[in-house]
């Protein structure tokens, strides 16, 4: 089993009233379970079994269904629950701040882009914050579990900050508020582990 589920670095009701214990328990031990599971499965036996993601997704074959659906779940939601925390971890500033303001205009600015791609999603999805080389940013959305780490898919670039807006990550407390969800997460962004990717992938 070369893949673990993440573990979480806080408790299911730490990020209540934002997102409730219930939902965090179910989304992690058996949404990213179940990922994770059948990623193990899918790699089992063959070249792959193994990859660091990192050189996996860029390599994929998007042909292969069973790969992309759960190797992109493994990392979209191992992303997710490291660059959310209770209470805000750290504050937007420095060269992650510099950046935000180049590529938008402002922090407020960037919240209505990605708050427009995470509502916009058709259906199940993911909305990007990702970083190119050389440091500039964009936003983009997914549909199901791809990812821009992915051949060709969304913004590309290296994600640095993810939103689940699959029902299963909201419906229990907001049932069809999925703007009041995304207002809710910017409450619950770890921006130290943002900046940390962001100093990564520039
Ligand atoms: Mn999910």
């Amino acid at each position: 089993m070369p893949y673990q589920l993440t573990e979480l670095d806080y408790t299911y009701d730490a990020l209540e009233p934002h997102i409730d214990a219930r939902t965090m328990e179910i989304h992690h031990s058996k949404h990213h379970s179940g990922y994770t599971a059948k990623l193990n499965a899918a790699v089992e036996g063959s070249d792959l079994d193994g990859t660091p993601m990192d050189s996996l997704l860029p390599n994929l074959d998007m042909g292969n269904s069973a790969l992309r659906n759960n190797a992109g779940g493994y990392y979209n939601h191992d992303l997710f629950w490291k660059v959310i925390s209770p209470n805000n971890r750290g504050s937007l500033s420095g060269e992650l701040k510099d950046a935000i303001d180049t590529s938008f205009g402002s922090l407020e600015a960037f919240q209505d882009a990605f708050s427009a791609a995470a509502a916009g999603q058709f259906g199940s999805g993911w909305a990007w914050l990702c970083v190119h080389k050389g440091g500039s940013l964009k936003v983009c959305s997914t549909p199901n579990q791809d990812c821009p780490l992915m051949p060709n898919v969304g913004c590309g670039g290296t994600p640095i900050l993810g939103l689940d807006v699959w029902e299963h990550a909201y419906y229990l407390n907001y049932q069809n508020r999925r703007p009041d969800y995304i207002n809710a997460f910017f409450n619950i962004i770890n921006w130290n582990e943002v900046a940390r990717r962001f100093a990564q992938g520039k």
